[in-house]
């Protein structure tokens, strides 16, 4: 079957391995992906794929209204998978605005687009990538079903809660054919050293301090990036419409635990001696408003698709360590420029 396919955010960390996954998988699809290249969006990590015939690359904002008029004009898209957002919690309390504007704006604006170019098809879906985190946070027990009431706490998560009762809303009031998946954390290559797990191992590389927040006993629910890419593929191809189906790693670490794990797999595969990189852990200031525990019962995609994790965590870290320390150049341009000043701003609040 042919379709045209659009995906935005698919030069970002997820984006880019659900691109790679679809380019390789269904070549009769034509596969548009359309990115703002913010900081967090970076063509080379598309570099492989970007010679094949089913794929190609818009630079658009998903806030600009006429734009997206044009792009759906253009290239007929019959299918959207919406991951474009801002990500990182610590910079949606340094600046929520931004967060409002791409993640709730930004949705809106292609909801409507969608709406306008769909009209009285069926043979068409929006599908919104989404997080966790609407769910609010946990204590010792339970998980997060897709029955559980929304909750978020951050501006991030606000954020998207927002942008998941949009595309729910556009569902119930227009008719649009939608699916909505929401994400436990990820962890693999490719993804901006902003986030635990690559900043930990860039620090460790540099001999830098390991900044663990707080008292480092938060909860995260760790899920390898290519098995949230096999999950979408999934969800995007046998969803219910309507639905919403919770992913997850069935793999909850302590954060401190977990930081622990990542020094010695470190001091392995950078030949040094035992304890070197966890002398670097330095507990800092705590995150504001940060959420306690995350755990997701992904019992539903597993029943109702057949999708399940397929990688051991230990396993899946040792991979992305490799592919860090296989691809220092990648680190080094991504961490110059507007990452640099960040990264400064980040250790004033703490
Ligand atoms: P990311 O920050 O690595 O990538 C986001 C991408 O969106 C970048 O390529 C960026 O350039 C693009 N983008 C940002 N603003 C844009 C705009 N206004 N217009 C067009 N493009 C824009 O994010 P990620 O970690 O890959 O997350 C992708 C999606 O998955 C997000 O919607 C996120 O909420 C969701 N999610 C992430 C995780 C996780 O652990 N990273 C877990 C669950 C869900
Ligand atoms: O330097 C750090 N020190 C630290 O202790 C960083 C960056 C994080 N942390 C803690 C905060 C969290 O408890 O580690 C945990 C993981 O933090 P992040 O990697 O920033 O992820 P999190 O805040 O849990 O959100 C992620 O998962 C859900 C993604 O960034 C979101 O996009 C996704 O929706």
């Amino acid at each position: 079957m042919q379709r045209k396919l659009l995906v935005t955010g698919g030069a970002g960390f997820i984006g880019s391995h659900v691109v790679r996954r679809l380019v390789a998988r269904y070549p009769s699809y034509q596969i548009l992906n359309l990115d703002a290249l913010t900081y967090a969006g970076n063509l080379e990590n598309l570099r492989d794929v970007e010679a094949s015939p089913n794929y190609q690359f818009v630079h658009a904002d998903i806030t600009d209204e006429a734009a997206m008029d044009r792009v759906f004009a253009d290239h007929v898209a019959d299918a959207v998978i919406h991951l474009a957002a801002e990500s990182h919690v610590d910079r949606s309390i340094l600046d929520p605005l931004s967060f409002i504007r791409t993640n709730v704006l930004g949705t809106a604006v292609l909801l409507n687009a969608a709406r306008k170019h769909w009209a009285g098809r069926s043979d068409v879906l929006f599908y919104h990538v989404s997080t966790d985190e609407v769910y609010g946070s946990l204590g010792d027990i339970g998980f997060f079903t897709e029955d559980t009431p929304y909750d978020p706490r951050s501006p991030y998560s606000a954020s998207k809660a927002s942008s998941d009762h949009l595309v729910k809303a556009y569902h119930h009031t227009f008719g649009l054919p939608v699916v909505i998946s929401n994400c436990s954390n990820n962890y693999g290559s490719h993804q901006f050293p902003e986030k635990l797990i690559p900043l930990m191992i860039h620090n460790i590389v540099q001999r830098k301090p390991l900044p663990v927040y707080g008292e480092g006993l938060n909860v995260r629910d760790w899920l390898w990036v290519e098995d949230h890419a096999a999950a979408i593929d999934i969800v995007f191809h046998k969803g219910r419409l309507g639905e919403t189906y919770n992913i997850g790693g069935f793999n909850e670490w302590k954060n401190i635990d977990l930081v622990h794990l990542l020094c010695r797999i470190m001091d392995r595969k950078l030949q040094r001696e035992a304890g070197d990189s966890a002398s670097l852990i330095t507990y800092v200031k705590d995150r504001a408003g940060h959420d306690r525990r995350y755990a997701i019962d992904a019992s539903k995609i597993q029943c109702e698709l057949g999708w399940s994790p397929s990688l051991q965590f230990e396993e899946g870290l040792e991979r992305t360590v490799e592919w860090y320390l296989a691809h220092p150049e990648w680190v080094e341009h991504i961490t110059s420029g507007s990452y640099a000043d960040y990264y400064q701003r980040q250790y004033i609040h703490r």
